[in-house]
């Protein structure tokens, strides 16, 4: 149904938020300052605790050296008090219950995760599990909480130095969103709202990975590029990217979110049988991201463009989105930590940083539509500490997919890439007190938990807080130039990241044989510290570098 009436309230609201917020901030820098009027007076009292962040309005560009978490809210945490307790579904209460399990918000503590990013998954009514087909875009799931409890998660992030951006699912609504349904009834108001053909003029074109495309329903015929649950909005109508802009208004101005996720966007306008990154989607993006920053000026927008670098960069090019999704770099890791040879991702990390402008891309090893990394490396926790260090002393913006930083396992279908998260070696894992959790978790929780790494100095999970924390505090990791080094051997992946006079050189064994004495080609100094724990110092230049041994070593300039 129109949100018109709900429109003039959140521009009101947007106009003086942004209006009593102030800029500044800094990851690193512990602040003091008190959270701004507008989020204090919908947060609720907090006990005290060192702030590490305030809750003002970002500046652009905040997204730069952070590192963001995946969350998918119905597998993180079942809450154990309150009225979706123990109903074996993650919710919004379970979530705040352990966002000290992430960030802690104390810079000087070192036992959190260290993430200072979320990227929520969706968490408005669907009637699917995963919530990627949208009822109603300005609600909560009431199986995940109220408004008034994501309003809470919010302000307790916040509090936290941890920023959100939420899901964004513009390309298509539920079958059973009202706007589809008065569409389908022929109402005027909606019908341009979707993309309808006569019965006897329905495509046979089918979709980019072979799919059947035009859906039916009720003898009506319309595009859908997912399934018939998804039909596709129709961009070309002005009242829909009128309606995309109200949705966008009220999440950054009402709520407070500090940006989004844009799913499946290079779908977004359709040109005939062109379904994939026309010229239209990319001028509509443009146009959305001026809209958003006008709203919110520090608000960030991440997209999914699934495709080659060659195309996702040509987004970046145009100024359509802030950051998109590295898919080929992503391969590239998980292949260099499968296969032992560096060649691809050696040449993918020039050809990446290279493509984008500013390094504007993010960074990920797989998220919630592709097997987990643990399972494609077979759980072996030398290459998953690999895996994970290339990707945490990588150029880009890094996410994690939640359960990544345990070894979490996972192969499609994809309810088995996103099971609920395993906390304890207890029943359910600790993800919930109910019977059965909504779906079962993965075998070995027993062994596989946050508890079991928290106890263990050599477990992925303290290696992924210190890399995490190490990233976060070298600013050539988090920002800095990559130049790739010529190592004269192709299991050997060397790097150098370079800001300012802090030079840090990279070194990956790929092989499962130790390497003594490595020296890389026509280098001349040697290391005056290494930064992982993992290495040693070298003033010769020559490494000792274990089986699937990672280093960061500072170059030695005297
Ligand atoms: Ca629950
Ligand atoms: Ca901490
Ligand atoms: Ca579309």
């Amino acid at each position: 149904m129109p949100q018109i009436a709900r429109m003039l309230p959140v521009l009101l609201l947007s106009v003086a938020a942004l209006g009593c917020r102030s800029t500044g901030e800094s990851v690193a820098t512990p602040a003091t300052t008190a959270p701004a009027a507008s989020t204090a007076a919908m947060a609720p009292a907090a006990p005290a605790r060192p702030a590490s962040t305030t809750t003002t309005t970002p500046e652009p560009g905040w997204w730069q050296g952070r590192v963001f978490y995946e969350i998918f809210v119905r597998s993180f945490a079942d809450s154990t008090t309150g009225p979706l307790a123990g109903d074996g579904i993650g919710d919004l209460q379970g979530l705040i219950d352990r966002l000290d399990y992430l960030n802690d918000g104390d810079p000087a503590t070192t036992s959190d995760l260290g993430i200072t990013g979320i990227w929520l998954m969706p968490t408005s009514p669907s009637p699917s599990y995963h919530g990627y087909d949208v009822t109603d875009y300005y609600g909560i799931n009431p199986q995940y909480g109220t408004m008034e409890d994501f309003r809470r998660f919010l302000a307790e992030a916040h509090r936290r130095g941890i920023r959100v951006v939420t899901d964004l699912v513009l390309n298509h609504s539920s079958s059973q969103h009202p706007w589809f349904e008065a569409a389908l009834r022929g109402d005027p108001a909606y019908r341009d709202w979707y993309i309808f053909v006569p019965p006897d003029r329905v495509p046979t074109t089918r979709g980019p990975w072979n799919q059947q495309v035009w859906q039916e329903k009720n003898g009506q015929h319309y595009y859908g590029i997912f399934w018939s649950g998804m039909p596709d909005l129709n961009y070309r109508t002005p009242a829909v990217t009128a309606e995309a802009y109200r949705i966008a208004e009220f999440w950054l101005g009402d709520v407070g979110v500090d940006g989004f996720r844009l799913d499946a966007i290079r779908h977004l306008i359709e040109d005939g049988d062109v379904m994939n990154d026309t010229p239209e989607t990319i001028a509509w993006l443009r146009d959305f991201q001026a809209h958003v920053k006008h709203v919110a000026p520090g608000a960030m927008i991440v997209g999914e463009v699934w495709t080659s670098t060659e195309t996702v960069s040509e987004y970046l090019r145009a100024d359509a989105l802030d950051l998109a999704f590295e898919f080929d770099l992503a391969g590239a890791i998980l292949d260099a930590a499968k296969s032992g040879t560096a060649t691809k991702l050696a040449y993918t990390l020039e050809n990446v940083a290279a493509s984008y402008p500013e390094g504007r891309y993010a960074t990920l090893i797989t998220n919630h539509d592709q097997n987990r990394v643990a399972s494609e490396l077979g759980e072996e926790p030398r290459r998953l500490k690999l895996a994970a260090t290339l990707l945490l002393t990588a150029p880009g913006v890094p996410f994690l997919y939640y359960g990544e930083e345990i070894g979490q396992i996972g192969a499609k279908p994809d309810e088995m890439i996103r099971n609920p998260m395993p906390w304890t070696g207890g029943r359910n894992g600790g993800f919930t007190a109910a019977a059965a959790p909504w779906e079962p978790l993965q075998p070995g929780q027993e062994r596989r938990n946050v508890a079991a790494q928290e106890a263990d100095p050599g477990s992925l999970l303290n290696h992924y807080r210190r890399l995490i924390r190490l990233r976060q505090s070298e600013p050539a990791l988090a920002r800095g130039t990559i130049r790739v080094l010529d190592t004269g051997r192709d299991d050997v992946l060397a790097y150098e990241r370079t800001a300012g006079d802090r030079r840090l050189v990279v070194m990956a064994n790929l092989s499962a044989s130790e390497i003594r004495g490595f020296r890389l080609p026509g280098a001349t100094g040697g290391y005056s510290a290494e930064l992982t724990g993992a290495g040693a110092a070298s003033p010769s230049g020559a490494v000792t570098l274990a089986p699937l041994g990672a280093y960061v070593f500072v170059q030695d300039d005297r």
